[in-house]
């Protein structure tokens, strides 16, 4: 049957290609701008923060949210009345949330190792929560309290005491974040939220805001966390050392690795799905199946038709950061996706498990027909906040070890540091540091 077909999904066709490693990765569909054309901005909004303080984030509300503030935080009783006029429904389906998350993260909880290296020489690598973190949760194009979720759960189960959230002030919400946000915080026991967006609510979680200048302080934070667009994502990777991060959550991403005996309309829906989100959002498809690829673009044109945001997800799947990718056979399409590293990858091929645990390179591996991204995005227990733009190669997806440092505790007793001090001494002289030997020869004299 000839029905349309969704032409502007471009092809990638590697059959027959031998490319390998950086070679490989340099043909992935990936954005058009890299970092650097905001990097600028995003560092003058930094250290206007930092010089400004309250100044330059009021200031800065107007400019980009069209909100004019007197205060940023955001006051206890909106999150109350908040959680008070939330639809039934969909508080329900937050607490399935937060159950789902919690009963992952909580597992999650490394234990201390404690090694006794010879009698009365004991080491300990001990796992500490960072004292405080701020959380991000964006506004933009879409709400999302399923990000504080995702955020808050594990950033509680680390066990972290003092915790701040910041979203995007709403013109339509009296400058306040989205009312769903605000009661999606109240419901997890957050109170301390700020009406912050953008690179500028990084930037005052991870400088501090006036503190010591009373009720509109914002404490500094050890850890910021959460999803953003990409001037959030950059000032996250500016601010690196300054702060720790979890990974760079940047524009989302979906990949589909699928064979032949995949769903050619399921695959549509769940590219379409992340398109939804942003219109320089990634959908990809890997395949060793032409046919199978015709039929995804032939769906994709009808449902690109009914879909609420037909004309975001249109945007983002012509992009050069979306299309298929031609490979010779799943065994060639692996390699593919591990090269591509996407934030989000389903596996839709027979064997998909088997398949899956060969996987090096995703923030997140959705296996088979019956979980798609979407299950992953809010109530699977597994977390959507994840590497994207290819840092999957060496970053995880927010977990409770983002909110966890080890501190590594030696306890020698006079025999045990006897046993080894002549090699203390040794090796002091060997890099010419003998007071380091002395300081250990001390106690024995
Ligand atoms: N797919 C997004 C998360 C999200 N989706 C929130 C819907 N709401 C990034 O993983
Ligand atoms: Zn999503």
């Amino acid at each position: 049957p000839s029905a349309d077909s969704f032409a502007d999904f471009r092809t990638i066709d590697l059959r027959g290609s031998a490319l390998t490693g950086a070679a490989l990765s340099a043909v992935m569909p990936r954005p058009e701008m890299g970092g650097s054309g905001v990097e600028a901005p995003v560092a003058a909004i930094l250290a206007d923060v930092r010089e400004r303080g309250l100044v330059a984030l009021t200031e800065l509300a107007l400019k980009f949210d069209g909100v004019e503030q007197t205060s940023p935080r955001v006051p206890r009783e909106a999150l109350t009345d908040a959680l008070a006029d939330l639809a039934p429904d969909v508080r329900l389906a937050l607490a399935e949330s937060i159950d789902r998350a919690r009963r992952f993260a909580t597992a999650q909880v490394p234990d201390d190792v404690e090694v006794e290296i010879s009698p009365g020489a004991v080491v300990t690598h001990k796992w500490v929560a960072v004292r405080r973190v701020g959380l991000y949760v964006p506004g933009g194009l879409a709400v999302y309290p399923s990000s504080v979720v995702m955020n808050v759960v594990p950033a509680q189960a680390a066990g972290v005491e003092s915790i701040a959230l910041a979203s995007p002030p709403q013109k339509e919400y009296g400058g306040l974040p989205h009312p769903v946000i605000l009661a999606a915080a109240e419901m997890l026991g957050i109170t301390e939220v700020y009406a912050i967006g953008g690179a500028q609510a990084i930037a005052a979680f991870a400088y501090g805001v006036d503190c010591g200048a009373g009720e509109d302080a914002i404490d500094q934070v050890d850890v910021v966390t959460g999803p953003g667009n990409i001037y959030v994502a950059t000032a996250k990777r500016l601010l690196k050392g300054t702060v720790g991060i979890d990974s760079e959550a940047g524009t989302t991403e979906i990949a589909v690795l699928a064979d032949s005996t995949a769903d050619p309309r399921l695959i549509a829906a769940d590219l379409i799905s992340q398109a939804e989100h942003d219109p320089n959002a990634a959908s990809v498809l890997i395949t060793d199946s032409d046919d199978l690829a015709d039929r995804v673009r032939v769906h994709l044109s009808a449902q690109i038709a009914t879909t609420k945001h037909g004309d975001r997800v249109r945007e983002a799947l012509s992009g050069q950061q979306s299309g298929t990718i031609l490979v010779d056979d799943v065994e060639h399409g692996i390699a593919v996706c591990d090269a591509y590293a996407a934030e989000h990858l389903e596996i839709q091929t027979a064997d998909a498990a088997q398949v899956a645990s060969r996987i090096r390179n995703a923030g997140a591996v959705f296996v088979g027909d019956y979980s798609p991204v979407s299950l992953g995005d809010y109530c699977a227990g597994s977390n959507h906040v994840l590497p994207t733009g290819g840092t999957a190669s060496f970053a995880s997806g927010l977990n409770v070890t983002t909110f966890l440092k080890a501190v590594q505790v030696i306890n020698y007793s006079r025999s045990a540091l006897e046993e080894v001090s002549q090699h203390i001494t040794s090796l002091a002289t060997a890099e010419d540091l003998p007071a380091h030997g002395d300081a250990v020869t001390a106690r024995f004299h």
